[in-house]
């Protein structure tokens, strides 16, 4: 056999793993309220706004994919990510003129909400004498922020938040966004900063029912996640300008692996990270340089989200391909 039937062998399997994935998933409850909330809103901000991004919709995907160990789901495998990522670069895509589309964990980090107590309604607000709500003096200031930017956002229809809990949903929505996002051409950017489940347990061979602690030990098998990378570039969205996220805690095979998303999946640019150092330094990797982020040093500075640079930079990234287009 010789090097081009191998790799048509393989990219069969593939095909096979990820079409056995989504005709075996549980369909989505709203799949229909989601693509028609997806035409809507692609279809608004498809008619250039002018200004530096013109008409440039983002799909950030933020927060892990839980993996369900039965249908009727009593536990699940999670993972860190907060969601922060996500959150925060939702803020600066925005501020940089582009509609978002953000595709998140339910319950994780929200845009406009990072600089929030971890339990806004009962530290931002009080009842008074008269038993009227009425916000805490103490947070006025980043409360009216919060409601304010996010209002402003929702309102003029530039940021669509569409959630997610488990694997299933997360990559069926994907596919949705992808292929509403397939004529919006060069326009189109995908971020896709969620961390996703490696392996999954199928759903034909999930016990209906919660597992037992009788039966002993627990004897699972998961299988390895089809890498849906592939396809969003090759088939769902093909001119969209795509950016991947790789995370280690091993500093020695972070770059390495980087490199190797990029070629295997044919990306744009692969941002790497370090699980502990994330949120002060990513490293920016495309087919011809390595290029360090690092946020700023004190909270004044304008680059104090580690973010900031790096959607500025990534705009840059997106205008020159947009750019090779014209030309
Ligand atoms: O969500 P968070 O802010 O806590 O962390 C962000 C992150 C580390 C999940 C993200 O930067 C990332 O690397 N996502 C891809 C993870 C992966 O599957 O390799």
């Amino acid at each position: 056999m010789d090097a081009s039937s191998n790799s048509e062998t393989s990219q069969d399997t593939l095909y096979d793993e990820i079409k056995s994935f989504f005709d075996s998933a549980p369909p989505l409850k709203d799949g229909p309220d989601i693509s028609r909330k997806l035409k809507e809103f692609i279809g608004k901000n498809s008619q250039s706004k002018g200004g530096v991004a013109g008409s440039r919709i983002v799909c950030v995907t933020s927060g892990g994919t839980t993996v369900p160990l039965e249908r009727r789901c009593v536990r699940y495998i999670d993972n860190f990510s907060s969601g922060h990522r996500g959150a925060a670069s939702t803020e600066y895509f925005l501020k940089a003129g582009y509609s978002v589309i953000f595709l998140n964990r339910r319950g994780t980090c929200q845009p406009f909400c990072r600089s929030l107590p971890q339990d806004p309604l009962l530290e931002c607000f009080e009842v008074s004498k008269e038993l009227n709500v009425q916000v805490r003096q103490s947070h006025s200031e980043v409360v009216k922020r919060a409601i304010g930017e996010h209002c402003a956002a929702v309102e003029e229809g530039l940021l669509l938040k569409i959630p997610f809990t488990t694997i299933f949903e997360y990559l069926q929505i994907l596919q949705l966004i992808g292929m509403s996002m397939k004529d919006h051409g060069r326009c189109a950017m995908f971020y896709l900063a969620a961390a996703v489940s490696d392996f999954y347990v199928p759903w034909q061979s999930m016990v209906e029912h919660k597992i037992q602690s009788a039966s002993g030990p627990l004897d699972m098998r998961l299988v390895q996640a089809p890498k849906m990378l592939s396809v969003l570039r090759k088939n769902w969205a093909p001119t969209a300008f795509c950016i991947s996220f790789k995370l280690e805690t091993d500093s020695e095979i972070l770059l390495a692996k980087a490199d190797m998303a990029l070629k295997r999946y044919n990306m744009h640019a692969v941002v790497a990270n370090e699980l502990l150092t994330r949120k002060e330094e990513v490293i920016v990797v495309t087919s011809n340089e390595k290029i360090s982020v690092r946020r700023g040093k004190t909270e004044a500075e304008a680059d104090a989200d580690v973010e900031s640079p790096l959607i500025k930079l990534l705009v840059e990234k997106h205008s020159a391909y947009i750019g090779d287009s014209d030309s």
